[in-house]
């Protein structure tokens, strides 16, 4: 559906920006979406447009935390429904999470419109219309989520989230995973485990993790998880933006 030549050294730029471009044409993106998608691409270029190691250990320790989870819910946005749909539903299958739409800027037409498009990519139950219940600590229309979806779930994995509803969710006591590619955000520093990566690799990464993690112990799971440090995860980020990652 994309007119952008594969051998274009900038094709996953271009893809994603074609992506969010239709996004917003189709109702789901808000207009703030394409600024956060300009910001994004800018750190991910200083990043070397790659998963990084560090990128990749979180991504294993979310999914072992997300397999052992009470009720895992994995939040999306109108910037999440426009990369990655059909990735955030298979995630969910992965490791039995619910989807849940959470916007920033919550309208019914943005939420109706994006609960279709999640489930035009095979969701089968679509969270976040309910509404009956609310985050403590944030304006109206911010806080709320389903009684049964975010407001109940143990472990939520919230990309491209905003810093207050992230750190109003950590403040809830919930084991948060967060993907964002600013490592300097305050999202990715309220977060139990910062994924530094564009979503567009992070949520496969994790799925892939989750898969072969499927017959692993609780024990195991458990090992994943405490060997992870997220303090380190930030700062290998954060020097590779300052180091730089050679010429290009
Ligand atoms: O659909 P809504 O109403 O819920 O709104 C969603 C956005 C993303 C517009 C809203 O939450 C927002 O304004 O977010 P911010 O404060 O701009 O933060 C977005 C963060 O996501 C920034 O730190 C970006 O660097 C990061 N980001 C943008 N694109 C990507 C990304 N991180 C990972 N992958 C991306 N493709």
């Amino acid at each position: 559906d994309v007119d952008v030549p594969e051998d274009h050294p900038r094709y996953e730029s271009l893809l994603t920006r074609h992506r969010i471009e239709e996004g917003v044409e189709k109702g789901i993106t808000s207009k703030q979406g394409l600024i956060a998608e300009g910001r994004g691409e800018a750190f991910d270029y200083l990043l070397g447009e790659e998963t990084t190691e560090s990128a990749d250990a979180a991504a294993r320790a979310a999914a072992a935390h997300l397999l052992l989870a009470r009720h895992p819910v994995l939040s999306v946005n109108g910037n999440v429904a426009a990369l990655v749909p059909g990735e955030m539903v298979e995630l969910s299958e992965a490791v039995g999470a619910d989807l849940e739409v959470n916007l920033f800027n919550r309208t019914e037409e943005r939420m109706e419109a994006i609960a279709a498009h999640l489930r035009e990519h095979g969701a089968s139950d679509v969270k976040g219309l309910a509404a009956d219940a609310s985050i403590p600590g944030l304006s109206h229309e911010r806080a709320k989520v389903d009684a049964d979806g975010i407001y109940d779930a143990d472990v939520v994995l919230v990309p491209l989230e905003d810093g207050d509803r992230a750190a109003a969710l950590a403040e809830m006591g919930k084991t948060e995973i967060v993907v964002d590619l600013n490592p300097m955000s305050r999202s990715a520093r309220s977060a139990a485990v910062p994924i530094i990566d564009n979503i567009l690799r992070a949520v496969p990464n994790v799925t892939r993790h989750a898969r072969d993690l499927a017959d692993a112990s609780d024990e195991e799971l458990r090992d994943v998880v405490e060997s992870f440090d997220r303090t380190a995860a930030l700062a290998a980020a954060e020097r590779r933006i300052r180091e730089g990652v050679g010429d290009r």
